[in-house]
């Protein structure tokens, strides 16, 4: 027999469930550890997400990479079973064309010339077909330039000769690699630790907070200062998540993301210094590069090759060019 379940409880029953629909619990993905900067502005994006959003919006920060690569995490992201992340927009570019821009190598002038144009048009169109893919930038992070590590000085391109070189998941990291005349070997940031001190690869290239964080400076010996790539990160989430979202609530996770941003990069700019210092008395030897023009020549048959095969990033690459 079935039993007539009373008004009353049917009532509470779905008051429950409508407020169980209005909460919003997201899992957040950073691949850093403690003592990283992004860690420390994941953790706080987390905070004013539940302070601005009184609750209604709870992010969840699982760090260290435990939920998945970047490459995996990413699509994880786009199919809505991770809502959100700090992500780099190097592997984001073979999902989404436009983004790639940001991974040409020394395509910027500075990191304060990469913000210029990612806050001007090239910025818009980068966001919105990233915003198309699944994966909406909401602000983005500093992550300074990256530079080539290995047992000894890379001062020129002929230096990466021969040598195996780690790099992100990007055709246009392989490409540049193979430019000089290294072998480069895509593979996941939880590994290169390993792969560095057992000779797997020779070499790998790095930020200063990350080279530090994971621990790259102590199965290496110098740090050179070619400061080959300036790519920016995001705080991301899941497209369709965040449409979602009241425009009140997506005001106040947007919110959020970019006052977490303002800290993150003035987290970034001390912890950079700070990083230096530590791995240069640990040892490391860091290596100014006073004239980095035989790498930017090195690198103009990566972007002949890219833009012949994708004529439609010729206007990107004006635009970033163009930008003071
Ligand atoms: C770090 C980025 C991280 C990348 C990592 C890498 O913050 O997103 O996964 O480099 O080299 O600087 O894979």
């Amino acid at each position: 027999m079935i039993k007539k379940i009373p008004l009353l409880v049917t009532g509470a029953l779905v008051a429950l469930s409508l407020n169980a629909n209005a909460a919003e619990s997201w899992k957040a993905w950073n691949i850093h550890n403690d003592g990283h900067p992004n860690t420390a502005a994941m953790d706080r994006f987390s905070e004013l997400a539940d302070e601005a959003t009184g609750g209604e919006v709870t992010v969840e920060v699982f760090h260290g990479g435990v939920l998945g690569n970047q490459p995996d995490a990413l699509e994880q992201v786009r199919l809505g079973a991770i809502e959100v992340g700090n992500f780099n927009l190097g592997p984001i570019g073979p999902i989404v064309k436009e983004a790639n821009l940001v991974s040409l190598p020394f395509i910027f002038k500075s990191v304060p010339h990469m913000f210029r144009v990612l806050d001007g048009e090239a910025g818009e169109t980068i966001a919105d077909a990233m915003s198309e893919a699944g994966i909406k930038p909401l602000a983005w992070f500093d992550a300074g330039a990256r530079s080539f590590y290995a047992q000894k000085p890379i001062n020129a391109p002929a230096d990466v000769e021969g040598l195996k070189i780690r790099v992100m998941n990007n055709d246009l990291y392989t490409s540049m690699i193979s430019a000089m005349g290294g072998n480069p070997s895509p593979m996941a940031f939880s590994e290169v630790q390993q792969a560095l001190k057992t000779g797997v690869v020779d070499g790998a290239e790095n930020n200063l907070p990350s080279f530090n964080n994971v621990g790259h400076y102590e199965v290496t010996t110098n740090y050179s200062l070619s400061e080959h790539l300036i790519i920016p990160e995001c705080i991301c989430v899941n497209t369709a998540k965040f449409d979602a979202l009241s425009a009140e609530m997506q005001d106040a996770v947007r919110g959020a993301a970019q006052e977490a941003a303002v800290y993150q990069r003035e987290l970034w700019e001390v912890q950079t210094g700070e990083a230096r210092t530590k791995v240069e008395a640990a040892g490391i030897v860091v290596n100014e590069i006073a004239d980095k023009g035989p790498f930017q020549e090195a690198m103009v048959s990566v972007y002949d090759d890219y833009l012949s095969a994708n004529p439609d990033m010729t206007a990107l690459v004006d635009l970033a060019r163009s930008t003071d």
